[in-house]
């Protein structure tokens, strides 16, 4: 319960005695409830409010939490009204960047006398900081994704098409542990590797094209995020100065990372190296992510990212380049944050693979 207590201090400096937790990535992190629902949090007691398709779950996963059933047709959010009135409530927090308009206007309505206070990232303040057990779930998920990338390499060759080849690579995972997927597969060839984020088509590979797969393992929960780009065939030289020039910028951010600089300094090395190079209008996102329960998470390392590194934390730094009608590179590595610097957690080859 160290994270409920943790939380309960942070209500009572936001002056809040009762907090409804409905992001689902929340709600596990704190009970550890993976199904449907509503987490109450009020300090000495607390529950976890759910329908009955998943009571037995939640008696087997929320150990210290009291259990309530909803009846059929009744929402959670009407219980908690309940539980919140009995215990003499006054001050509730809602987590304003997971409810619904709906979902607020239905609270707003029922808790006529009560104050509701909106808050943001109350949760995912402390889910930032992972602790022993949440990292050595995410290196056992980043392991799945390195085995999977080098068995995936033996078939990416003409021929075979990008959905194909995402296919073979989820079904890899699954069979090596992977509850699923971590976020949708990225896998472009060819001219589409300029798709940051483009989805697998239909597209088949020929001699030549650069290929580019993002993509993550989930373990316990917890996700893992790699991104690799290999060529079929020899590079052509903007090819090559492309790849160099986004590994130099991975590296270099890399030795840089240690706790105390921010997201933005860390972001500001890559973007400065790109830049220099001649490349800095094709590198249009920012460096890297947190990532833990959720495949985004704080803190953001971009020109915006002001949070400090901390030890514990999980980030990837990720730069890219991306030329429209030709295309593009992405080359992702995830590290912790230790007391000194940092662990890469990542062991994929990054040198650029000729197949
Ligand atoms: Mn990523």
């Amino acid at each position: 319960m160290t994270r409920v207590k943790k939380l309960a201090e942070k209500l009572i400096k936001n002056n809040i005695d009762g907090f409804i937790v409905s992001k689902p990535e929340n709600q596990y992190y704190l009970s550890g409830f993976s199904g449907e629902g509503l987490t109450i949090i009020t300090g000495n007691k607390n529950y976890v409010i759910t329908d009955s398709r998943y009571t037995e779950q939640a008696k087997d996963e929320a150990s210290g939490f009291e259990i309530i059933e909803t009846k059929a047709g009744f929402s959670p959010f009407s219980i908690s009204f309940k539980i919140i009135k009995e215990l003499g409530l006054r001050m509730i927090g809602v987590e304003s960047h997971s409810l619904t308009v709906k979902e607020y206007d239905e609270l707003t309505e029922s808790f006529k006398d009560i104050n509701l206070i909106k808050t943001e990232g109350l949760i995912e303040q402390l889910r930032a900081i992972k602790d022993m057990h949440e990292i050595s779930l995410i290196k056992s998920a980043q392991k799945i994704t390195d085995k999977a990338f080098e068995y995936i390499l033996d078939f990416i060759k003409p021929g075979v098409s990008e959905l194909e080849l995402a296919a073979e690579l989820e079904y890899f995972m699954k069979k090596s542990g992977s509850q699923g997927t971590a976020f949708h597969t990225i896998l472009v060839s060819g001219s589409r590797t300029s798709l940051p984020h483009g989805i697998p088509s239909k597209r088949v590979l020929q001699a030549g094209d650069l290929v580019t797969i993002d993509f993550g393992a989930r373990f316990s929960g917890y996700c893992s995020d790699m991104t690799r780009t290999v060529i079929i065939g020899k590079p052509s030289e903007k090819q090559l100065s492309i790849y160099n020039t986004v590994l130099g910028a991975q590296v270099k951010a890399i030795e840089h990372v240690k706790p105390g600089l921010t997201g933005k300094d860390i972001d500001g090395v890559a973007r400065k190296f790109i830049q220099e190079e001649g490349f800095g209008d094709y590198f249009g996102h920012g460096l890297g992510h947190g990532v833990g329960l959720e495949i985004h998470e704080v803190p953001k390392l971009s020109p915006k990212g002001e949070n400090k590194l901390l030890p514990g934390m999980i980030v990837t730094i990720e730069p890219g380049i991306y030329i429209e009608n030709f295309g593009g590179v992405r080359i992702e590595d995830m590290l912790v944050i230790t007391e000194n610097g940092f662990e890469n957690l990542t062991k994929s080859e990054k040198q650029l693979i000729c197949l």
